[in-house]
């Protein structure tokens, strides 16, 4: 059953062991981003505050609430301990029926409506989530929208996740970079000196957000995405102060509009590569013409930084799925795909059976293909016999089988982003840098007899041995 919004899908969280709800008051002040911080260091349920300090008694806020791959699979409705590589498979197979979302004429997120010269930001409790953070982050778990007439006519609705800070009671930033979609739209409307109509939605149902992080296609409408992961469309409303559309059920919603090459400097920040290295740089400006709000409005949020946070559970699995079908697509014959949440997005690990030699650079030449690839500057090939999900397996392939002169191979000039951790602050500021493949596979074009063999119970023992081994074992209580 598709959850209708986002208080549904808490509930099933807490159901599921994966959230906690907390009545103590809470400070939006770096409290509630500590709180949520710890939860994903040591890997403790989803908080939820009941109270929070300054702010009316009927505001909540939640944190992390998918933030590893038992919430994504809760939000797929899926079995909560589903393996990383089924949640995959499942979401191309829905992502390749999407389904279109029904305007309704009102929803939840209508019951308040404020506009104009009453709209203040900080009437909500925005917070100061790491420290160090220069500032009150508004947005960090949330939907941006926007839309674009496509050169045959059609319309394309966008929906990104792009944090944003709030500078002061009416705007906020918008941390897109040009080549995302979000920040690709504003780019042509600022080339065309137009101003750019956008609407900011927090806490819609949890299908939208995870379709907001993930790497769909140029031209494909995430919303349509939500309704093929959820098996049902996504009901949308019109905004007050423009034609956008957003999730009827969202919990608050932020109308406004971005003029052209209007920008403020953000930052510093915490992100997801597990530092904060992008420092204050200039940033697009939305300034906010209309609040609409649900009752009892359930504030979310994402505390990025060291895993397992939000990014790298949502994007672990959609990321490492379109990485998938780019090789399946190719013909490569692909066993699995890994984009492990411990190493934040930066690594990708993909299991091969090698039917040609080299088949390791068209891996590499496709993966660098796929979008959102530009964080993920390196990659780990490996045999089909090493599981990629399996990381000692995978460090045991790398450190036994990447020749160290001849298997590993350097891109030295490539596009990254600006969070790059490696880079010095000058690619970081042209986003200019490197990327690295690591060929763990056993050479196609060695004579068989050169190939080794691993000395493990599977490969150098007889069957019966290795069964009689496991039964002696088992005798043992073993
Ligand atoms: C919690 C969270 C925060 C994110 N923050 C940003 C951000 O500030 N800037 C950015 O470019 N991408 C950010 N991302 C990644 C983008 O959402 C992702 O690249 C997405 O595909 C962009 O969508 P778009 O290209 O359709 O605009 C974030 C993802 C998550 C899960
Ligand atoms: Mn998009």
């Amino acid at each position: 059953m598709a959850f209708n919004d986002v208080r549904e899908f808490i509930d099933k969280l807490e159901q599921e062991g994966e959230l906690v709800r907390m009545t103590d008051e809470v400070d939006w002040n770096l409290e509630a981003g500590a709180i949520l911080r710890a939860s994903h260091e040591k890997r403790l349920p989803a908080p939820y505050f009941e109270k929070i300090k300054d702010y009316p008694s009927n505001y909540k806020m939640a944190g992390g609430i998918l933030a590893n791959h038992r919430r994504v699979a809760i939000a797929m409705d899926m079995d909560p301990d589903t393996p990383p590589s089924e949640l995959q498979e499942e979401y191309l197979k829905r992502s390749r029926n999407p389904i279109k979302p029904v305007v309704v004429k009102s929803g939840p997120c209508k019951e308040n409506i404020i506009l104009g010269k009453d709209v203040d930001l900080t009437k909500f409790p925005a917070p100061i989530i790491h420290g160090g953070d220069g500032g009150r982050f508004f947005a960090t778990f949330h939907l941006n929208i926007s839309s674009e007439v496509q050169p045959d006519g059609t319309t394309w609705t966008n929906y990104g996740m792009h944090r944003g800070m709030m500078f002061d009671e009416k705007r906020l930033g918008v941390t897109a970079d040009p080549p995302t979609h979000f920040g690709g739209m504003l780019t042509r409307c600022e080339e065309r000196g137009e101003t750019m109509k956008t609407a900011i939605a927090i806490g819609p149902e949890p299908t939208c957000l995870i379709c907001s992080a993930s790497p769909i296609p140029f031209g494909v409408s995430e919303v349509d995405v939500a309704g093929g992961l959820r098996r049902k469309p996504v009901e949308l409303v019109k905004c007050e102060t423009s034609d956008i559309l957003v999730p009827a059920t969202s919990e608050i919603v932020l109308e406004g509009e971005m003029r052209p090459h209007e920008r403020e400097v953000d930052g510093p920040f915490g992100e997801f590569t597990g530092y904060g290295v992008a420092g204050q740089l200039p940033r697009p400006v939305m300034r906010v013409t209309a609040i609409t709000h649900r009752n009892n409005p359930v504030f979310t949020y994402s505390n990025e930084g060291m895993p397992l946070a939000d990014s790298h559970s949502i994007v672990s699995i959609t990321k490492a799925a379109e990485c998938l079908k780019a090789l399946r697509n190719f013909g490569i014959d692909v066993k699995a795909v890994n984009v492990p949440p411990e190493c934040a997005l930066q690594l990708t690990i993909v299991s091969v059976k090698t039917t040609y030699a080299n088949v390791a650079t068209d891996i590499a030449n496709i993966i660098w293909s796929v979008r959102a690839s530009r964080s993920m500057y390196y990659l780990i090939v490996v045999d089909e016999n090493v599981d990629p999900f399996d990381l000692p397996m995978v460090l045991h392939a790398l450190s036994s089988k990447c020749h160290p002169g001849k298997g590993i191979f350097q891109i030295k000039k490539a596009p990254i982003i600006s969070y790059t951790p490696y880079a010095d602050s000058h690619e970081r500021l042209h986003r200019s840098g490197a990327r690295a493949y690591f060929d763990c596979t056993w050479p196609k074009d060695w004579p068989a007899e050169e190939v080794p063999i691993r000395t493990s119970l599977a490969e150098t023992y007889p069957e019966d041995m290795q069964k009689k081994a496991l039964d002696r074992w088992k005798k043992y209580g073993f």
